[in-house]
């Protein structure tokens, strides 16, 4: 063979095109095993891909290359998460249409992806906002509608000033907007709401069996937030009127000493005549109404409310009366918007009953002072008349049995989870399929007449009023109810960017099919899916939005599993050098095109994979690329070391203990490890002896991780097909296994004992331990001293008493 250096950029280009003109990775239905590697796809911004793409996205072409090698038919698809606002931002500033700009940015990742060499099924290829895509994201949006889990609602929405639109509670972080930290506003509007609350147990109770990270598991549990506990109901005195409250706390019910209801409570405008002091109380409701829920819950903030004078509660156990408030800690949209207060025993409530100097009755024995801070612990109770003595779950039950005699309350669970704002007053997103009708209001638009496209407009601004540029679009919007045939005009909101994620991985599987939203047969034969990469920023949007849409497709039968997602993985955040956050700001962002110009997709997928555990959070460091980089050089070189008729035992050992070490490191997601191992073997190998079988096999190894240096290689061995659909490699167990040795233990130079070594081990307290703790050694130095403690590496114990 002739010799020559490491051609990356020569190299990749041959194989990419290669693999590209062959269509090598093209998905095709077969009777092969399958998998089904799975990346969340990439919302294809003007930046173009970033670093933190690449982490994941090599980690699953890693895994899906593997997959191929070891014979399954692997489902490894990529498409285009393309509707948004960015884009919109981006048209209303420079005039180009956002259908254009998706395109143009849409091939630029498309390139970028193809040249790190990743191995799509790209003629599976799905984008969002094509229409033949959204007409199925609109069929199931009429689905939810005809099934009651899509309704319109007057809701006070999450909005934002700056982006004039509606935000789910999930796009709201710490009171801001996620997309433009601007202060989130309270607005009332008339939305479109998914009903994902009837989901609410399902997604909890499948969450445990999933192969999911557990931080994601907490949080999706959290995000769901079932409570157990009781209804209550207190009656006011002298109305025919009651206030229902929720309490996680039956059991303190004797020490509730006042009510708060949160501003928004119905009563306080339905009582308003009864109420002396509705003015301040007005005031207060008032002055709270742009607080956002973070702000009023709050822990360290100052508790602020109001009393209600003439109203008064009864609390159903002793007919204690109970001053009434209100306070904006009590939020309107959990439980019943009431709260039983009790400041003994509840640290909000203390903070209440301490500002407005109110009685604390403590009714929970246990540690602690109730002058001091609320207990909150389980106990035993007391001051509870005939209840006293019993612990505190007894306690529930009995309050919650006493109650329901009464018919004054009853055992009630409760969710934290809310019902989905599912509308955007936008023009970059899913028309929503329905029209308005003056005579049959709220009408779907007939399945045989989606998709219903988005028109094409010059002004994509947001009309000012709230409601999304649609509604300037005259020849759009009035249309023909499809019931009596009248006058109606189309709905104008659009759907939120995760409309079209939510069910993406089943189109996959059949993207250009017609009739359904794929075919039930394949939808069998692929779902689910086997692995999923992605941020764990994700934890309760996207992923529970999937599978929210996934049970409702499994129950009406659209599909055939109820969870979408077997195996979840998150990968760690990329960090700058010096481990600050890289941001433009700072000017240290790393473009993946400069490190593969530089160093060629192959270094980049290797240094990548090798910065650390791929869950890790981990910094770039440019030392260590450029050792990757040397690392492939040397496994270039070493094809012109090849010998013929040469064998080494010691060679093949290595390359045995290297196939299975980086086997098992591929099943466990530990790529890191895997590319030591294989550069322990690049040092160890002895040159001299090496054949073609041994050097052939960690080409193997490596074409997951490089695979256009291996292919490159793999031809120059004289191979005549691709490397890609070489089986994996098998390993003898016994050639993995590290040379034992027996050695003797000589006490006063009589052998007295044997112990087996690794071969090599080095002295060590730890082995010095073991060795005068095994029983024939011990028998020997009983009431002894030991004089001399001799060990001479793979030769000699010897013991001098
Ligand atoms: C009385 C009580 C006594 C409470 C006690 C707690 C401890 P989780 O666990 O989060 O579900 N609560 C009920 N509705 C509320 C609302 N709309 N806004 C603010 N707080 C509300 O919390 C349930 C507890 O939160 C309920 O139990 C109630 O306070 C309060 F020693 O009732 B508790
Ligand atoms: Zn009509």
């Amino acid at each position: 063979m002739e010799e020559n250096n490491y051609n990356f950029k020569e190299i990749e280009v041959k194989w990419q095109k290669y693999w590209e003109d062959n269509n090598f990775f093209n998905f095709e239905d077969n009777d092969k095993e399958k998998k089904y590697v799975l990346d969340m796809f990439p919302y294809p911004s003007g930046d173009g891909l970033h670093i933190g793409h690449t982490e994941g996205y090599t980690a699953t072409d890693i895994m899906s290359r593997y997959y191929r090698h070891k014979g399954f038919n692997v489902l490894h698809p990529i498409g285009w998460d393309a509707f948004g606002l960015p884009t919109e931002n981006f048209a209303i500033k420079t005039g180009k249409h956002p259908k254009d700009i998706t395109k143009d940015n849409v091939g630029n990742f498309r390139k970028q992806l193809k040249s790190l060499g990743y191995s799509y099924n790209w003629n599976n290829e799905v984008n969002t906002t094509d229409s033949e895509y959204y007409k199925w994201t609109q069929w199931i949006f009429i689905q939810l509608y005809k099934k009651g889990l899509a309704y319109e609602s007057i809701v006070p929405i999450n909005y934002c000033p700056s982006c004039q639109t509606g935000l789910a509670n999930e796009e709201v972080i710490g009171g801001e907007c996620e997309r433009c930290s601007t202060q989130v506003e309270k607005k009332d509007m008339k939305q479109w709401m998914l009903k994902i609350t009837d989901y609410a147990d399902r997604l909890l109770n499948g969450i445990d069996v999933l192969d999911w990270p557990n931080k994601i598991k907490v949080l999706q549990k959290n995000w769901i937030g079932k409570s157990k506990g009781a209804e209550i109901i207190f009656k006011l005195k002298d109305l025919e009127e009651e206030l229902k409250v929720f309490t996680t706390r039956p059991d303190t019910l004797f020490g509730a000493t006042y009510m708060a209801i949160a501003p928004e409570h119905e009563i306080l405008e339905k009582y308003k005549d009864k109420i002396e002091n509705y003015k301040q109380v007005k005031e207060y409701i008032d002055s709270v109404k742009n607080k956002s829920e973070l702000e009023r819950t709050n822990l360290s903030k100052e508790k602020t409310g109001v009393l209600i004078k003439g109203i008064k509660g009864v609390n159903p156990v002793n007919n204690e009366e109970l001053y009434i408030f209100v306070a904006d800690y009590v939020l309107n949209l959990y439980g019943y918007g009431a709260v039983m207060a009790v400041p003994a025993h509840d640290q909000r409530d203390w903070e209440f009953s301490d500002k407005f100097d109110l009685k604390r009755i403590q009714v929970v024995q246990a540690e602690g002072n109730v002058n001091k801070k609320a207990i909150e612990e389980n106990g035993i109770s007391i001051n509870s008349d005939k209840f006293n003595g019993l612990d505190t779950e007894e306690m529930k039950e009995k309050v919650i049995e006493y109650l329901e005699l009464k018919d004054l309350g009853k055992q009630k669970i409760n969710y934290k989870l809310r019902d989905w704002v599912f509308s955007r007053q936008r023009y970059w997103g899913e028309p929503i399929p329905i029209v308005h009708c003056k005579k049959c209001n709220i009408v779907p638009v007939p399945e045989e007449e989606l998709p219903i496209e988005l028109p094409n407009i010059e002004n994509y601004k947001p009309s000012g009023t709230g409601e999304s540029p649609l509604v300037n679009i005259d020849e759009w919007v009035n249309t023909k109810c499809s019931k009596c045939g009248g006058d109606a005009k189309r709905e104008t909101n659009t759907m939120p960017q995760w409309a079209g994620s939510s069910w993406y991985w089943l189109r996959y599987i059949d993207n250009d099919n017609k009739k359904e939203l794929a075919s039930k047969e394949l939808l069998k034969k692929y779902l689910p899916v086997d692995l999923y990469i992605g941020g764990a920023e994700h934890a309760v949007l996207h992923l529970l939005y999937a599978r929210f849409w996934s049970m409702f497709l499994y129950d009406i039968k659209a599909i055939p599993k109820e969870e979408p997602f077997t195996k979840l993985f998150n990968q760690g955040m990329i960090i700058g050098e010096g481990g600050i956050k890289m941001s433009k700001s700072k000017g240290n962002v790393i473009n993946p095109d400069d490190i593969v110009k530089k160093y060629g997709a192959d270094t980049l997928r290797l240094y990548i994979m090798f910065m650390g555990p791929l869950e890790d959070e981990k910094p770039w460091n440019i030392d260590n690329i450029k050792g990757v980089n040397n690392f492939l050089k040397k496994v270039y070189q070493l094809q012109y070391s090849i010998k013929e008729d040469v064998k080494s035992e010691e060679n093949n050992k290595l390359i045995h203990k290297t196939i299975k070490k980086v086997t098992n490191d591929i099943e466990n997601l530990r790529f890191n490890t895997a590319i030591s191992s294989m550069m322990i073997f690049i040092n160890k190998i002895d040159k001299d002896k090496l054949n073609k079988e041994v050097y052939s096999k960690l080409i193997i190894l490596l074409s997951p991780f490089a695979p256009h240096i291996s292919e490159e290689i793999w031809s120059n061995l004289g191979n005549k097909e691709s490397l890609i659909y070489k089986e994996w490699l098998e390993y003898d167990e016994n050639l993995t296994k590290d040379d034992i040795i027996k050695l003797a233990i000589q006490i006063n130079g009589k052998v007295r004992d044997f112990i087996e070594l690794e071969l090599d081990t080095e002295e060590s307290e730890e082995l010095k331990n073991k060795i005068l703790g095994l029983s024939n050694v011990k028998k020997y130095l009983e009431n002894k001293d030991i004089k001399k403690f001799i060990y001479i590496k793979n030769k000699i114990i010897s013991i001098v008493v």
